[in-house]
């Protein structure tokens, strides 16, 4: 399943109490102060990886605390920091961190951002030694670590994202352009959930459910899914030759993107009429001659017809 929510807390180390102690020796027992102070209490980073593509250890696990820091030793001895505590997050992962209403976009593999920050440690004794008072009892209990609740939403970071009426063939062309091998199926809603393929020349095409009019509003399967198309570069909308009516379909689909978000429906955009080889070349001229109309960039494929696919996965590369 894919997992794109997560809600979690975290907890920062709390720091070392400082320590109370006097030196004492056989050749000087009424030595002074010499308790050390705490330690640092362990921080709490995110550092996004490439290696994790799924938020589903935030689902296993939902607390996270770091190490505390040491307390204060004698003969003046700092007590040991706390470790750090280092979690990995897929790239592409928005941080919501709620009590302080901020959201931090990690958007780039291996950025690393520290969270929640250890408490500092207390002073011990030695720390209160005065020309008043040189023998204080005094010391600092170590501070609390930070926590805070934090909401992560991972969206996609691909560069293209197939986009169109569930049955439009998306997946099919996804698995012909790239080494993907999403499912395939004479059904709508085939795909559940967001595919992945790499294109030839690297770029990173996504694959996400069929929409269907008032997705935005949580019809369907689409809406859940709209956020992993945010962020891509260009939309590559499919329309079955199968369609009885290419303008009302093309329009459900625009209406979805800008009632989602209407910046979706300000990228850019290729049409892609697939499945042509059901349609004889005067048919497909016809019906390109519509999406033109529709949108200038209109372009036919077929997953049966090699050369037609060549040329689409061509086109998007240079894109
Ligand atoms: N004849 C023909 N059939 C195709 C072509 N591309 C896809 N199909 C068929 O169309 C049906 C739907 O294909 P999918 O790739 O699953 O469609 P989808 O848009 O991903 O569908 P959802 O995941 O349900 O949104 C399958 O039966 C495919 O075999 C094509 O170029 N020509
Ligand atoms: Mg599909």
């Amino acid at each position: 399943m894919l997992v794109d929510e997560a809600k979690i807390t975290v907890t920062a180390g709390k720091g070392g109490d400082g320590a109370v102690h006097f030196s004492s020796s056989r050749h000087n027992p009424k030595g002074g102060p010499d308790g050390g102070n705490g330690g640092k209490g362990g921080d709490v980073y995110f550092h996004t990886a490439r290696d994790i593509m799924l938020l589903k250890k935030y689902k296993a696990q939902t607390r996270f605390r770091a190490q505390n820091g040491q307390r204060g030793g004698d003969k003046d001895k700092t007590g040991a920091d706390g470790q750090d505590l280092i979690l990995k997050i897929p790239v592409g992962t928005q941080v919501e961190v709620i009590e302080k209403k901020e959201t931090h976009d990690l958007t780039r593999s291996g950025q690393e951002i520290l969270i929640a920050a250890g408490g500092k440690g207390g002073r011990g004794n030695t720390a209160f030694k005065s020309s008043r008072n040189t023998t204080p009892r005094q010391s600092d209990f170590g501070k609390e670590g930070e926590f805070f609740t934090l909401a992560l939403h991972l969206k996609l970071i691909a560069d293209f994202g197939f986009i169109g009426l569930p049955n439009a063939g998306k997946s099919s062309l996804l698995n012909a352009l790239t080494k993907a091998r999403a499912r395939v199926a004479a059904y709508p809603f085939t795909t559940l959930e967001p595919n992945l393929g790499v294109l030839p020349n690297g770029l990173v095409v996504a694959d996400i459910p069929g929409l269907i009019g008032g997705a935005s509003k949580g019809k369907g399967l689409g809406h859940k899914f709209l956020k992993h198309i945010e962020r891509t570069k260009t939309l590559l909308h499919c329309l079955s030759s199968e369609s009885l009516d290419l303008e009302k379909d093309y329009r459900i689909i625009r209406r979805e993107l800008t009632d989602f978000n209407p910046l979706l429906s300000k990228k850019k955009e290729l049409l892609i009429l697939t499945k042509t080889d059901l349609l004889t070349t005067k048919e497909i001229k016809e019906k390109l001659k519509v999406l033109k109309k529709l949108n200038p960039s209109g372009h036919s494929t077929s997953i049966h017809k090699p050369d037609l696919l060549k040329e689409n996965s061509d086109l998007i590369c240079q894109l």
